[in-house]
This record gives structure tokens, sequence and C-alpha cells, in this order.
């Protein structure tokens, strides 16, 4: 059955989407591009083994005798493709959680309106005769012609097929994937990051994901450009095929300089006012990610099978005397101060953490440069020795000190090299059923690389909030008055998330 509609002009709400889309994908492209950077290869598995990756978008090489970190391996990625640019990979994640927001609101506009008014007969094929006559418009395209006027209602058969994939397949799968990588959703629903096949295929499938878009976008234009140009272009500005094109083609122009001047902006102004730009896409993205994402609590229980042979590293093992001689004696004078906000402050040694009932978990872990690892780890739930310590009522959040300090964690900001590295959670966080201190990964005492002798793992957060050498934990009313105040040495240094669920 062939609708016939009265006119084939596009309503002004299809014109008015398809541009805010056109404004957010290509911030989303761009922030993409910025986070791939954090992380240059791709797997297929879920133990991240450079050697085992698919794609390698980076010249840097793994050295093998070495201790060498994930950010070492990080790449800057110019401004120009990237949003904002340089080694921004914090700034990058806010601008690609602030565009989604406003990418998904937009294509639920456009679909509720597309089936309200009846557009969508236009787009959605309703017969599977689509697919010989979009077959025939490919090979009349690839001989290099050009279907006639009368093929476009207003789609050609290819064209429709075309948009209806990016619309209704592609745009979805995009958002699925995404949510897959977010450490939380693994966390709480293990099972649908195996419908994908793990992590890394998920950020595999969502990195393909943009390749099909970015070509789609190349192909798509070059073909409005070719095919029935002045048409198209009146249709798109203006809705009617009969307009004035000169109007249409100031107003295409004039429209697409103010896209790109806002690309131009948004990188410039975020490059140089940095806490400026992290506050203000976190005012809208944070409080969303606590509403829908922070409750979670982890449900992971792998088998041993799935711990994965490699592990990567992030953050260098301390480099001061007094570390140096606390491992050297097996961490037998090491000590973890609990303070603060408490009815009793403890003092620990290894042994009296070893003394309390231990919790054993096998879980994946999320870097937020995009690799992952599974290990089993072992030690005291938190909640034990928030048992012992007895958190005073104002106390809201835990402050986990470490021995390392700056240099040793992010070369990069000079002005932190002496501060220590530290993070912060909330009450709820430190109560969850998989948050522990941990002394044992796989069995044995916690590797030096891994944070030796204890760190913290919280298992719905991105890795940096799981500190590594600690040394205090310090219950506080709030944390502005702690290093730059933005609850850790990421966020403060390095422009992350307050909170790290996706
Ligand atoms: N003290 C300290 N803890 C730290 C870091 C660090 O640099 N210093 N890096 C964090 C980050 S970003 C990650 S992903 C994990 C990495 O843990 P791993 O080195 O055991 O793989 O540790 C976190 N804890
Ligand atoms: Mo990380």
């Amino acid at each position: 059955m062939h609708i016939v509609f009265a006119s084939l002009a596009f309503p002004i709400w299809i014109r008015l989407t398809h541009y805010i889309n056109l404004l957010f994908i290509g911030l989303l492209i761009r922030s993409g591009l910025q986070i791939a950077g954090a992380h240059p290869r791709l797997y297929w598995n879920d133990g991240c083994n450079p050697d085992s990756a698919w794609l390698t978008l980076t010249k840097k090489k793994v050295p093998k005798d070495t201790l060498y970190t994930s950010m070492d391996d990080e790449i800057a990625v110019s401004p120009l493709l990237a949003l904002p640019g340089e080694d921004n990979l914090g700034l990058g994640r806010h601008w690609h959680f602030f565009s989604v927001i406003f990418w998904i609101l937009n294509g639920v506009v456009y679909v509720v309106l597309l089936f309200a008014t009846g557009e969508w007969a236009r787009l959605i094929p309703t017969s599977w005769s689509i697919i010989p006559q979009a077959w025939h418009t490919l090979l009349i395209y690839l001989s290099f012609h050009i279907p006639p006027a009368s093929d476009f209602h207003p789609f050609d058969p290819l064209q429709q097929l075309a948009y209806a994939g990016v619309v209704f397949l592609l745009a979805p799968f995009m958002l699925l994937t995404g949510a897959a990588m977010s450490p939380a959703i693994e966390a709480r629903f293990p099972w649908y990051v195996k419908l994908f096949g793990g992590k890394q295929a998920a950020r595999s499938l969502h990195f393909l994901s943009l390749i099909a878009f970015v070509l789609f976008i190349i192909v798509h234009t070059a073909l409005v450009l070719i095919v029935h140009f002045q048409d198209n272009i009146r249709n798109i500005v203006l809705g009617a095929g009969s307009s004035n094109f000169g109007l249409a083609a100031a107003i295409a122009v004039i429209a697409l300089l103010i896209v790109a001047a806002i690309y131009v902006w948004t990188s410039w102004y975020s490059l140089r006012h940095r806490r400026q730009t992290q506050h203000a896409l976190g005012f809208l993205v944070d409080p969303l990610r606590m509403l829908l994402l922070h409750k979670e609590t982890s449900k992971q229980h792998y088998e041993l099978s799935d711990i994965t042979s490699y592990f990567w590293v992030n953050g260098y093992p301390p480099a001061t005397e007094e570390f140096k001689q606390l491992a050297e004696h097996n961490f037998v004078d090491w000590r973890l101060n609990v303070c603060g906000l408490v009815v009793s402050p403890l003092c620990l040694s290894l042994d009296d953490l070893r003394s309390q009932p231990k919790q054993t978990q096998i879980t994946k872990h999320n870097c937020i440069q995009g690799w992952s690892g599974v290990a089993e780890w072992g030690g005291v739930p938190l909640r034990e020795i928030l048992k012992f310590c007895g958190p005073l009522p104002e106390a809201k959040y835990l402050v986990f000190t470490s021995y390392q300090h700056g240099k040793r964690s992010y070369p990069k900001a000079e002005e932190a090299r002496e501060q220590p590295f530290y993070e912060v959670i909330d009450m709820e966080l430190a109560k969850h059923p998989q948050t522990i201190l941990a002394y044992e990964m796989n069995g044995k005492p916690l590797p030096l690389e891994h944070g030796a002798p204890l760190r913290l793992r919280v298992e719905t957060q991105l890795g940096y909030k799981m500190v590594k050498y600690l040394r205090s934990i310090e219950l506080v009313a709030e944390y502005n008055h702690i290093g730059e105040g933005q609850g850790g040495f990421r966020e403060d240094y390095q422009f992350y998330g307050t909170s790290a669920e996706i």
C-alpha cells in the first residue's frame, strides 16, 4: 500500500528537531572521541590485555618489563576533533552526558510527534517490497545515476530504509551500549552486560556505532548536496519544495555557522575555564546520575573462571621513604587510622583487619578511561569498621587518604605533586554490601602495584574512587575544605565527576 500525503512538505517540528539533533550529535561525537582517546584500545574481552586488542589507536607500546599505567597510555586529542580536546577525559565525559540528555529529549519529542501526526508512515517501511526497491535504488546510485524525482515520497526507498534504520535501530543501540558501560548498571545487572558479550564488547559496539553514524552523516550529507540539491535545501529549511531557494540557502548557511560557532565555543570555553565547565555541566548531570544510579547496589558474583589474567594498573606505588620502609617490613608497622566524626577513633594493623569477618567477591573493575578487569577481592566489609568506630550523626562522608602523592598518580598536575591522593564517598556507598577494604587480590596479599597493603573497593563506582595504599579514613560532615574541595584528587585536578556511577 502506498500512503499518499496531501503535501510532501516537512512540518516545522521535523525541521527543528532535525537541526537540534545535528547540534547534539556533533557534541556527542566530539566528546566521544575525547573519551576514546583515554584508552585508545578496543577489545572483545574484559581482560583488556593490550595484545588482545582488535583495534589500537595509538602508537604507544605497552612495555613488558617496567610498570606502565593506563594514564601513561592516554592520548591527547586535538580540539579540532574532540570536545574539549587535549588531555581532558573528565570534561569530555561531562559534555557527553550533558549532550546525551538533550539528544534523548529531542529524540523523544521527534518520535512522539512522528506517531501523533502520522508522519511515521513516510519513514517506517510497511512492506517488505522496500528491500528490492532499495536494492534497485542502490544500483542506480552505484551506476552514478540519480533516481527520478517521482521516486521520492519524499524519500527514495534506500533513503527511507537508511533513515528508519538510523532512527529506530542505530540510535537506540547507541543508548543501550552506552548504558552497558556504566559500572553501576554493570554491578547491579550483570546479565545486562552479558547480553552484549561483556563490557568491552559493549564499548567496541558503541565505537563501531559511532563509525556507522559518521559514515551515515557523510553519505547522507553528500547525497543531499548531490541529488536534487535545490529541492532538498528548500524542503529541509522551509519545508516546501516550491519556496524561495535563495532564502532557504541563506538560512541553511547561517544555521550551520551557528552550530560551528557553538562547537568552537564549547572547546574554547571548556579549555579555559575547566572548573566552571565541570560545575556547569555537572549541575544537570550529577543530580540525574545520583537519582537514577546512586542507590543501586552491586550484585556481582562472577566465577573464578571469569578472573582475567591481565589487569591494568593506574597510579604508581608511593615513592616516599616512609612507605618504602613500611613495604620493606611487610607492612607490620603499617596502621589504618579511622578518625573524624566517630565515637571511637581506631588505629588498625593488618592483623586487626585480618581478624575481622572476611568477605570475598569476584567483581569487574571499570576504570574511567575505559579498560576493565575481573578479580577476586578479599577483605573486611566497610560496614564492620563503621560498627566499631561508631559514626556520629553529623558524619555524612568518608575521606579515604592514600600514602601516595599526586605526582605518582597524575604526573601532569604540577600543582598537585605533593598533594596526597584521596577520594570521598558518602555513607550510603560506604554501607553497600560489596564495599570492602581489600587486603587480598585473587587469593594473595594485595600486590604493590594494586594498592598494598589495603585498598578500597566500591563496586558500583568507577576505579578512581577505589583508593590504593590506604593511610586513613576520616568521617566528615562536608568535604569542601579538603584538597580543592571537589570530593577527590581526580575531581580536583582532572575534573572528574564527584560520584562515579557512569
Ligand atoms: N592511591 C591511589 N589510588 C588509586 C589510584 C591512584 O592513582 N592512587 N588510581 C585509581 C584509578 S583511576 C583506578 S582505575 C584504580 C586502578 O586500580 P589498579 O591499579 O589496582 O588497577 O585505582 C584507583 N586508586
Ligand atoms: Mo581509573
